[in-house]
C-alpha cells in the first residue's frame, strides 16, 4: 500500500515524467551532434555566413557545449526559429537546448517547463527613432505607433511602461526581426522596441543609420542565456556548468592560448580542477574530466568570446562596460565555485 501511495506521489509531481526524459546527454553521445536552437539572424549573437557557417556569441554556447561533450567544437547542428515558435521547438524535442539571446522569465521557467541554465548576457530593452522624435525621449512616444515582435518580453514590456507611466500606444507586432525592421524602415511606426542589443545590431544596417538614434532609456531588464527542458537535471547541469566554466576561466586567467600550460602548471587548486588536473568533477555530470579543459581550449574564455563577437571587431560592437563586465570588475558574470 505504502508502494502504491509512493508510486501515485512520484506520478502526481511528475518525477516520473523527470526520470523519462532524463537522457538527453545519451542521444546527443548517440546522435554525434547537439542540436543547437537559435535565431535567424542576429549579428554577434548568431548569425549564418554566405557558406552557412554560423557565429557569435550564443552559438559560441553550443561550441563550448560541442567540445565539453565531444572534445570538439563542430558537433553541432544549428536549428534556427522566431522567437514566437522557440519554445514549442524545444519542449518538441527538435533540439536540445535553446542558445538565442532568450530572456529568463518566471513564468518562462515555471509555466513552459523550462529550465534556464545560466545568463550569457544582461541586456534591457530600448527604443529607436528617427532623429526627428529623439529630442523629446520617452516621453515623446506617448501616442505614438510601436514596431516589436511577437512573443518576446518586449510586447509585455512595452505593455507595462506605457501601462504604469499613463501612455498611450499602437503596437504593430511581426513575427521576425526582419519583418519588423522593414516595417519601421518603411515608416509604418514611429518607434522599434525590442532588446538594445539587438537595436545596435540592426542601427548599422539601416539604409540611412544617420538618421535614426537609440534613446539613451532602458525599460527592463533582460537576463539572456540558455535554456533547456525541465526533468533532466544532468543536461542543464551540463549547460549550466559550460557557461560557469567559461566565466570561471576568464577570472581565473585561463585563455584558449594558456590552457595548456595552465593545466600543465598551476598551482591554484581551482584552476586545477576547472581544468582536470586535480579532481574528477567532470565524471560528476557523465563527462571527461577534461570537459571544460577542451570547451576553454576550443572557444576561449567569456572575455574572449565577447570581444571576439562583440569586441570592436566583432559583427556589431557592444562595448563591455556594464552589467557583462565579471563581478571583481564591476559587472554580474559570476562563476559559482568549481569544487
Ligand atoms: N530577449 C527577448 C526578445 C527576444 C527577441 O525578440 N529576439 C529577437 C530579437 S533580439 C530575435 O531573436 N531575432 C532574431 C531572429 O529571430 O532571427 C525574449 O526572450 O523574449
Amino acid at each position: 500500500m505504502k508502494k502504491l501511495a509512493a508510486l501515485i506521489a512520484v506520478v502526481a509531481t511528475g518525477t516520473l515524467g523527470s526520470v523519462a526524459s532524463a537522457a538527453t546527454l545519451d542521444s546527443v553521445r548517440e546522435r554525434g551532434f547537439v542540436n543547437c536552437g537559435v535565431g535567424e539572424n542576429f549579428a554577434g549573437f548568431f548569425a549564418p555566413d554566405s557558406a552557412g557557417k554560423w557565429s557569435g556569441l550564443d552559438v559560441d554556447v553550443c561550441r563550448a557545449l560541442s567540445a565539453a561533450i565531444f572534445g570538439v567544437a563542430d558537433k553541432v547542428k544549428y536549428l534556427p526559429a522566431t522567437p514566437a515558435t522557440r519554445f514549442a521547438q524545444l519542449q518538441s524535442g527538435q533540439v536540445d537546448l535553446l542558445s538565442r539571446s532568450v530572456t529568463w522569465t518566471l513564468a518562462r521557467d515555471a509555466g513552459l517547463g523550462l529550465t534556464f541554465s545560466g545568463v550569457t548576457f544582461f541586456d534591457g530593452q530600448g527604443f529607436m527613432v528617427r532623429k526627428a522624435l529623439a529630442a523629446k525621449g520617452l516621453k515623446g512616444l506617448d501616442g505614438a505607433t510601436v514596431c516589436t515582435q511577437t512573443g518576446t518580453t518586449t510586447e509585455l514590456n512595452l505593455a507595462d511602461y506605457f501601462r504604469s507611466h499613463s501612455m498611450k500606444y499602437t503596437p504593430v507586432v511581426f513575427e521576425t526581426t526582419d519583418q519588423v525592421v522593414a516595417a519601421y524602415e518603411a515608416q509604418r511606426c514611429d518607434a522599434y522596441t525590442t532588446d538594445k542589443s539587438t537595436l545596435a545590431a540592426r542601427l548599422g544596417k539601416l539604409k540611412d543609420p544617420g538618421a535614426h538614434v537609440i534613446l539613451p532609456e532602458t525599460i527592463s531588464k533582460a537576463a539572456n542565456g540558455p535554456v533547456v527542458r525541465q526533468g533532466d537535471g544532468q543536461w542543464a547541469n551540463i549547460v549550466r556548468w559550460t557557461v560557469n566554466a567559461l566565466v570561471a576561466a576568464e577570472e581565473l586567467g585561463v585563455t584558449s592560448a594558456n590552457v595548456d600550460q595552465m593545466k600543465a602548471t598551476s598551482k591554484d587548486p581551482e584552476t586545477r580542477r576547472l581544468l582536470g588536473a586535480d579532481g574528477e568533477l567532470g565524471k560528476l555530470m557523465g563527462l571527461d574530466n577534461a570537459w571544460a579543459f577542451n570547451a576553454i581550449k576550443a572557444v576561449g574564455n567569456y572575455g574572449e568570446i565577447y570581444e571576439r563577437n562583440l569586441g570592436p571587431k566583432g559583427a556589431v560592437a557592444i562595448p563591455r562596460d556594464g552589467l557583462n563586465r565579471l563581478w571583481s570588475k564591476g559587472g554580474l558574470m559570476f562563476s559559482p565555485s568549481f569544487q
